[in-house]
């Protein structure tokens, strides 16, 4: 790839010397670049099987940011996305590949958290994050991916991918399939509150994985909240869950030793501290289903990954052949684990709800 050709297009500060692939990201393909002025920037290729629309998605994102710059103290607080000469905030080059370029924001992501502080802090990331947007106008936003997490239409396409089964790789996924299929009913509580009004939409953020997020190297607070390209209307406990799921989880996400894979129900409670001080105030009934938020995020990316196996690894980078399906294992051993633990899940929520209410 000429980086050289597609940097110049941006107004940078310097010519780029250096350019290099960076972060752990399932989707994008991301670089650091690195200018004769020693300006550091990200340069990132959009994924067009994922997101079929990049110029509506970078309206969006470019909204956002530009809502949150307003509102934060420090500039790295929130992204900055570079115009092109031309003013836009994407280029398309000659093979029809989209591209965007913004600030190094400097700091660090984790794939797990170095200690309960860093966890803490990106559950503050996250819960502060919803709270500068909630007077953000949600009819605004494009959906970049429509029914994102419509956990009852991921089940369908799910089983659709069964049915088809392209690969031939259903007879070696029976198990995991079966499991899934046998949580579709409980797993569906939230789209149905969803569509019943019960649990409010508010703008969230959707993809809220512990690296989509950056602390400050020397003081580990946390800066800020990136990958904005899922940020639609949704539900609190789509985001609170998600980041349990990655982060509060004992193993990675595509550990293959599931003796190893559960639930940490310490950073649990630490991270429901953080998002419950920093989110705003939620609903009686948002809270009581945080923890039906991180079952129903497990079980729906489960349902991702092995539908993604089954069709041939379409969707998510992979590394090795079998990456998806392990992945799906590890989310189902995480998710089992969550309902052997589902009281004291729900325990530490309706305590440290209980504490805020007292402060
Ligand atoms: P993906 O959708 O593939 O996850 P991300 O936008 O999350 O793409 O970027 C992938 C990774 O690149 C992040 O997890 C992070 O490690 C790194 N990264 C992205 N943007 C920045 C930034 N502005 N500053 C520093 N690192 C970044
Ligand atoms: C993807 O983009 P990234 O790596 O932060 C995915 C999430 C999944 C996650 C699983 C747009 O997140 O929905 O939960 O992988 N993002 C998209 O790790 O599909
Ligand atoms: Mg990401």
């Amino acid at each position: 790839m000429n980086y050289e050709k597609i940097a110049a297009v941006f107004c940078l500060d310097g010519s780029p010397v250096s350019c290099e692939e960076v972060g752990h990201g399932h989707i994008n393909y991301t670089l650091k670049l690195t200018t004769d002025t020693g300006a550091e920037y990200i340069l990132q290729r959009i994924n067009k099987y994922v997101f079929r629309d990049p110029i509506r998605l970078m309206a969006n994102a470019s909204a956002v940011t530009d809502f949150l710059r307003q509102k934060v103290d420090d500039p790295r607080m929130a992204l900055h996305f570079i115009p092109t000469h031309k003013g836009l905030y994407y280029h398309r080059d000659r093979c029809g590949e989209f591209w965007r370029m913004y600030d190094f924001v400097g700091g660090f992501c984790m794939d797990a958290p170095e200690s309960e502080e860093d966890f803490y802090q990106s559950a503050l990331a996250f819960g502060r994050f919803q709270h500068l947007l909630s007077d953000f106008p949600a009819d605004t936003l494009f959906e970049t991916i429509p029914e994102f997490h419509n956990t009852i239409d991921r089940y369908r396409q799910f089983k659709a991918s069964v049915k088809a089964d392209p690969c031939g790789r259903v007879a070696g996924a029976r198990e995991e399939i079966d499991y899934l299929l046998r949580q579709e009913e409980r797993c569906s509580t939230l789209q149905r509150m969803r569509e019943s009004g019960e649990l409010p939409l508010r703008v969230t953020h959707n993809d809220t994985k512990l690296n989509n997020v950056l602390l400050d190297r020397k003081t580990r607070k946390s800066l800020c909240v990136l990958d904005l390209d899922t940020v639609m209307p949704g539900l609190s406990v789509y985001d609170f869950g998600d980041s349990i799921r990655f982060g509060a989880a004992t193993a990675a996400e595509d550990e293959p030793d599931l003796s190893k894979m559960g639930l940490d129900l310490h950073l649990f409670q630490v991270y429901t501290q953080g998002y419950l001080e920093a989110a705003g105030t939620l609903t009686d009934k948002e809270v009581e289903m945080l923890p039906m938020g991180a079952l129903v995020m497990t079980v729906e990316v489960a349902t991702r990954f092995l539908k993604d196996y089954l069709d041939g690894d379409l969707y998510f980078k992979i590394a090795y052949p079998e990456h998806n399906l392990i992945r799906a294992r590890s989310q189902i051993r995480l998710a089992a684990d969550m309902l052997d633990k589902w009281e004291e899940m729900n325990r530490i929520v309706a305590q440290e709800s209980a504490k805020l209410r007292h402060t």
